[in-house]
């Protein structure tokens, strides 16, 4: 008998404790968007750690906090969803902040689920010293109420420090069972859902304050061009949708010049994840208040049926 092991695993915690960096450290590709802005991801995404003995499914989740927007409950849900039918839920408690009511919040839910087991991962260490990292340590121990952690395993994505021994830790952890995915699948997101993602990513990088939170990106037109040499060539004209008049003139900068840098790289980007070459067209237009708009969610794939 094979003694293969597959299985899900939720990420989840507050806004920017670096869930989503996390998991592309460990799926080895960049397969979610991060900022430095809170509540960069919106939907579930999964993340395929494929390892000779295991297959880890990796659900990469938006940070939970108190939801002021139909979007916000959206993203709650989203996660509380996803909690229900994992073998392995890790929290992100990142290194270098303290311990607040929406991680209590948060280890709360995780309590409602005694099947799957729990691992607290102290992220972000390469931003303090051993001593501030043993005192977090304790408070993470006394966040679990009602139940105890599996694992309390520090880590850090970007200097990729202990990223191994968590990926032997939750392939140990798997129970027994075939493959979900094909094995050269690293991510569930369809490659238009990716382009946007990395529009949105690339949009986001120098906003400031609130407009990231306003920004949302359609493709309006993907085609591939007839092939004329050894990469194919596609064209893709994507729109960039913010909130309000104001923000369409921050997008695009002086004399576009915003609008064309933001372009600029998520063309590279989108060009390295496809192994083609692109021309990317992108668009601006204001669609007032689509956070709290239901029909605009439902067609972004926010509605009550999927996630
Ligand atoms: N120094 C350091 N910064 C990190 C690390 N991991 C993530 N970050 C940074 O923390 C910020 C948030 O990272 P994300 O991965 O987007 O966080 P997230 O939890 O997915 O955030 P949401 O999707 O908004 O909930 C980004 O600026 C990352 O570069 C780390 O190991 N070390
Ligand atoms: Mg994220």
């Amino acid at each position: 008998m094979s003694d293969f092991r597959s299985g899900f695993v939720a990420i989840v915690g507050r806004p920017n404790t670096g869930k989503s960096t996390l998991v592309n450290a460990l799926v080895g590709s960049k397969i979610a968007i991060t900022s430095h802005h809170p509540n960069t991801t919106r939907h579930a995404i999964r993340g395929i750690i494929n390892n000779a003995n295991f297959q880890a499914v990796l659900v990469d989740t938006p940070g939970v906090h108190k939801p002021r927007t139909l979007l916000g409950h959206h993203l709650n849900k989203v996660v509380n969803e996803n909690l229900d039918s994992v073998d392995v839920i890790m929290m992100c408690l990142p290194a270098n902040e303290a311990t607040g009511a929406g991680d209590q919040f948060i280890a709360a839910e995780i309590a409602k689920h005694p099947r799957a087991k729990k691992f607290a991962l102290i992220t972000k260490t390469d931003t303090v010293n051993k001593k501030s990292l043993a005192d977090r340590l304790m408070t993470i121990n006394e966040l679990a109420v009602g139940f105890t952690w599996d694992e309390i395993i520090p880590v850090s994505a970007v200097i990729h420090d202990q990223i191994e021994l968590l990926e032997k830790i939750i392939g140990d952890t798997l129970p027994a069972g075939p493959a979900f995915y094909p094995e050269d699948q690293k991510s569930d997101q369809g490659i238009e859902t990716l382009i946007c993602e990395l529009i949105r990513e690339a949009a986001m990088r120098d906003a400031l304050q609130e407009l990231p939170h306003s920004i949302m990106v359609t493709i309006d037109e993907m085609a591939e061009r007839e092939p004329n040499g050894t990469r194919p060539f596609y064209d893709i004209h994507a729109t960039i949708h913010v909130e309000r008049d104001s923000q369409t003139g921050i997008i695009l900068g002086h004399q576009g010049q915003r609008l064309k840098d933001i372009g600029m790289r998520a063309r590279k980007d989108i060009e390295r994840e496809l192994g083609a070459r692109i021309f990317l067209g992108l668009h601006i237009k204001v669609s007032k208040e689509w956070q709290r708009d239901p029909k605009l969610l439902e067609r972004l794939g926010f509605s009550d049926k999927k996630h």
